[in-house]
């Protein structure tokens, strides 16, 4: 079997701010790919982070990092755009999306001029609506364009729980779907730990009313609230997150999770790219996974759409 990493595995980020080049940074010490290319409109800062990058190969992986053009999108098998507004203090995403919106159609139309094939990853904010912004403008396959999605506010999840719990956050199984954002919602009735359903763990069927686990879902939604404004931005966790979608697109991993997917019909949901659990692997969205909701999640699921698709509208 040949060397895995004998075969180009070429990554394009577009913005190279806090989270684009946090998430350069974890692919370097993660060894994901081969071939990294840092773009954004101020070219002095990706080639200042592509130098300060380079710096580093002597202690970690192999690999080639530059500061490039739109042209090297060409043969990348992955574009990942982290670039555009961020929140500031009291801002939601939703409000980004005029601004970020047209800095995406532009940055799509060039990348595709190019004769890109890839997949697109999409993590700016609002990014429901960017992932769908980037999929119309870019005519690729909905499989081909996806969303960071509820990525991240899954790991927050697992990570507050195990925390309560004390369990290795591996073995908290659990899911928040729905816009990232302020719409989003826990699948309380799909939460198991270690294969042990989490009513059994709070020998309570009303786990969406008990106050410990209310405490904790407000803490996952409001995450990005709390961060911004005691450091101004969030980027580990999603740099994180974005490099484990990476590897299962570039391993071939067939990995379930919550990403931002276009819906035609499953969950009744029609048009609208909003976060939900998918097998990923290297075409990009395998299938989405269809959960058993309760009355009260589909209520709620569809009340995010909703949001979602409003927003939408200003901008599609
Ligand atoms: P930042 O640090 O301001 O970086 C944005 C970068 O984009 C800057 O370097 C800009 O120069 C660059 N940029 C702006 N316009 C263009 C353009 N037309 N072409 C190329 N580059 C451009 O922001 P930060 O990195 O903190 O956030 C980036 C985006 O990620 C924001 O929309 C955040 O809201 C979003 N996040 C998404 C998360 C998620 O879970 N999906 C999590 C955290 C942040």
């Amino acid at each position: 079997m040949p060397f895995p990493h004998s075969k180009k595995r070429k990554v394009v980020v577009v913005g190279t701010g806090f989270v684009g080049s946090s998430y350069a940074f974890s692919l370097l010490n993660q060894g994901v790919a081969n071939e990294l290319v840092l773009i954004d409109v101020n070219k002095e800062k990706a080639e200042g982070e592509a130098r300060d990058l380079n710096h580093g190969l002597p202690f970690g992986s192999q690999m080639r990092i530059w500061a490039g053009s739109y042209q090297d999108c060409q043969d990348a098998d992955i574009v990942v755009i982290t670039a555009g507004a961020n929140q500031k203090p009291g801002e939601t995403r939703l409000d980004l999306v005029v601004k970020n919106a047209k800095i995406f159609e532009s940055i799509v139309k060039e990348i595709m001029e190019t004769g890109f094939q890839g997949i697109f990853i999409v993590a700016t904010n609002p990014v429901d609506v960017l992932s769908h912004v980037t999929q119309k403008v870019s005519g690729l396959a909905k499989q081909r364009v996806i969303g960071s999605g509820t990525i991240l506010d899954t790991a927050r999840f697992r990570y507050l729980l195990s925390d309560y719990f004390d369990i290795d956050s591996r073995n908290v199984h659990g899911y928040i779907i729905g816009e990232h954002g302020d719409s989003e919602l826990p699948v309380w009735s799909h939460v198991q730990i270690g294969s042990v359903p989490l009513k059994k763990f709070l020998e309570t069927e009303e786990i969406h009313d008990h106050p410990d686990m209310v405490h904790i879902f407000e803490n996952v939604r409001d995450a990005a609230y709390q961060i911004i404004q005691r450091k101004g931005a969030t980027y580990y966790g999603i740099a994180l997150g974005l490099v484990r979608l990476t590897k299962a697109i570039l391993n071939n991993e067939n990995s379930i999770l919550t990403v931002s997917t276009l819906l035609e019909g499953e969950y009744g949901l029609e048009d609208v790219y909003i976060g939900a659990p998918a097998i990923v692997n290297e075409t990009g969205i395998r299938q989405v996974i269809e959960l058993d909701l309760t009355v009260r999640e589909k209520q709620l699921f569809e009340q995010s759409a909703n949001v979602l698709k409003e927003t939408a509208q200003k901008v599609l």
